[in-house]
């Protein structure tokens, strides 16, 4: 799938999840159409209830993916709850559908049928899995989670029939605990003897270019393996919400004019301003690594320091007496 497709599909499945969002808090009520048609106390005609159509309301929403559990009539459903730190757990887990049952059949998407991120809350740890079915739904993962603390596990799939989700659910791993800050802004990153570069800058609402060069000793990397169908995957995460954003590159493995680095092109967009995480997967010499990025886009952060009061030409003037 391009990106462009990625994308629209990833917009859209946001944007019918909405009126399931509002549904599901208001018990009944004339919210826009609802996304899925268990929730028959709705009293919104349901002639916009299939996947393919959204109204206008549904259009303009902008929840980025992996915010919710739930999600377009999907439950992204924990079964293993006791996790020690730094022991591997086979984390167990099941995705429900809109008739409340395990969903067992999924569209392969990069050669997998879901895709699972796990990710520290201060987004210091990441992990890029890819479970096993175990029967009658059930997804089986072996990980160990690094430290005590609060992690978000994200499962990235399509349904068969449906729309790409993601959706997140935190886990919680028990023992004394320190959070650590957000890695500073940094465009270079080392893994295992490589260096990735990073070009390009993220502005909120546009298809951002993002241009990652790998070298290795100082020489560019031109023998990058494709892993999973492409020569990188890139999951971007905001600071603070870990909203989710996995981005896959401008061209693909032998289309004839892709080249296997040292340059992997990605066109990012992200919801916000904001500072992002950054975790590019790639492959050579066999092995997948994980370079990481910190990157505000929108050249400011989310949330604005204060200003001064009393400065400024706000109407504060006092010339009405
Ligand atoms: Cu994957």
């Amino acid at each position: 799938m391009n990106t462009a497709a990625k994308l629209g599909s990833y917009v859209l499945g946001l944007a019918v999840v909405f009126g399931g969002a509002l549904g599901m808090g208001k018990a009944v009520g004339p919210v826009g159409a609802p996304a899925t048609e268990d929730h028959s106390a709705m009293a919104a005609p349901a002639a916009s209830a299939g996947h393919g159509e959204h109204t206008a309301q549904q259009a303009k929403s902008d929840t980025p993916g992996g915010l919710q559990v739930s999600e377009n009539g999907y439950t992204l459903n924990p079964l293993t709850t006791t996790i020690e730190p730094g022991e591997p757990t086979d984390y167990r887990f099941t995705v429900t559908g809109p008739d409340g049952k395990p969903v067992t059949d999924y569209q392969v998407e990069h050669d997998k049928k879901l895709h699972f991120i796990v990710v520290s809350r201060d987004l210091g740890s990441f992990q890029h899995l890819h479970p096993t079915q175990a029967g009658d739904g059930v997804w089986s993962v072996k990980l160990t989670f690094p430290t005590a603390g609060t992690y978000r596990a994200f499962a990235d799939f399509a349904p068969t029939g449906g729309s790409a989700l993601t959706l997140g659910t935190d886990v919680l791993v028990a023992g004394d605990y320190e959070p650590k800050e957000l890695p500073n802004v940094s465009r270079t990153a080392e893994v295992d003897g490589y260096e990735v570069a990073l070009d390009g800058e993220l502005t909120p609402g546009q298809a951002s270019k993002l241009t990652l060069k790998v070298s290795k000793d100082g020489k560019p990397v031109t023998d990058l393996q494709p892993y999973l169908g492409a020569y990188g995957h890139l999951v971007a995460l905001r600071a603070r919400d870990l909203a989710y954003l996995h981005v896959h590159p401008d061209g693909e493995p032998g289309d004839g004019k892709t080249k296997a680095g040292p340059e992997i092109v990605f066109y990012a967009e992200v919801p916000s301003n904001g500072d992002y995480r950054l975790f590019l997967d790639f492959q050579h010499d066999g092995e997948v690594r994980t370079a990481d990025f910190t990157l505000g886009a929108g050249g400011r952060p989310a949330s604005p320091a204060p200003t001064p009061s009393g400065h400024g030409d706000d109407n504060h003037g006092d010339d009405s007496h």
